[in-house]
């Protein structure tokens, strides 16, 4: 069941239930996430529950693109409490709604979560995207939300991390916009060609695999290519930062590459994944059900001076 206009967003932003996600419709198939979503009128993640962590950061959203898994990202949201919030580019997918407008009641769930956590005091911070580029002529703190091309983020541990979705250093994006347009377009089709071939298979776990196996291998080339990753690393180490956190290329991924950390936070597309900040300052990688899939240790303190003893005096 799709909603394919945009008639249900005043109305469900003005009258948002009372509950959620008990409120939130079943997802459909299609963009069935491989990860198990909540039961319907279940609200998993109260309160007094939820994981209080330093920072959240997630990237590549895409809503618009029906492949967009926003349901599972709700459950995300609702499962962390942080105290500042990243959204590093490609949060709306505007090359899809310029083509066709495509609004979903998840798409509402997500706005209205990361209202709750304005309420809440937690800060909201955004980096456009090449998908969501129409946001950078808004580059401005609103108030409700700080836009910006990019940010520096300092870590509990004292460590500075640029933090930007990554597109300017992606040469194919830089030097021939058409063929990543053309890319975008395949990569659209290879998910549904996928999902469609998978329920003729009458598998029903993780359909986004393949896709993502294939994808995988096809951005490596590109991210060799034009060196995706050095690039940012450069960038971080001009910026005299110690890491650089980016999205972009789908590739969930902690590396420390040198003396500077790589970290992306994924995708809502096909992985589901998000990068967290703990309390000391260590970074974790986490899918949509809370599974860790890596970790970037907190910068150990530093040694304190030995206390001289009387009888060094
Ligand atoms: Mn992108």
């Amino acid at each position: 069941m799709f909603i394919e206009s945009g008639s249900d967003l005043p109305t469900a932003l003005l009258d948002p239930p009372a509950t959620r996600p008990g409120g939130r419709p079943p997802v459909p198939p299609i963009v069935g996430p491989p990860i198990e979503a909540s039961p319907r009128g279940a609200r998993l993640h109260c309160p007094e529950n939820r994981q209080v962590v330093r920072s959240l950061f997630v990237s590549d959203i895409h809503l618009g693109c029906r492949h967009s898994q926003a349901g599972a990202l709700v459950d995300l949201l609702d499962r962390y409490q942080p105290e500042k919030l990243y959204i590093v580019g490609d949060f709306i997918d505007g090359w899809k709604l310029k083509n066709r407008w495509r609004w979903r009641p998840e798409y509402d769930a997500v706005l209205r979560r990361l209202m709750e956590l304005k309420r809440e005091g937690v800060e909201l911070f955004y980096t456009p995207g090449n998908h969501d580029n129409f946001l950078r002529g808004f580059l401005a703190n609103f108030g409700l939300i700080d836009i910006q091309d990019r940010f520096v983020h300092v870590a509990a541990d004292g460590r500075r991390f640029v933090v930007t979705h990554g597109d300017q250093f992606d040469r194919v994006e830089q030097s021939a916009q058409w063929l990543s347009l053309v890319a975008s377009y395949a990569y659209d089709g290879l998910l549904t060609l996928n999902w469609l071939g998978n329920r003729l298979r009458g598998k029903k776990h993780d359909p986004y695999a393949f896709c993502a196996g294939v994808k995988a291998r096809v951005k490596r080339l590109v991210t060799h290519v034009s060196e995706f990753e050095g690039q940012l690393i450069a960038d971080a180490r001009g910026a005299d930062c110690d890491g650089i956190i980016c999205g972009h290329i789908h590739v969930p991924r902690i590396a420390e590459l040198g003396d500077v950390a790589y970290l992306n936070t994924g995708d809502w597309v096909e992985n589901c994944s998000a990068l967290v900040e703990n309390a000391d300052g260590s970074f974790e990688l986490v899918r949509g059900d809370g599974r860790v899939l890596d970790r970037l240790a907190a910068r150990p303190a530093p040694a304190s001076a030995p206390r001289p003893t009387a009888a060094a005096v």
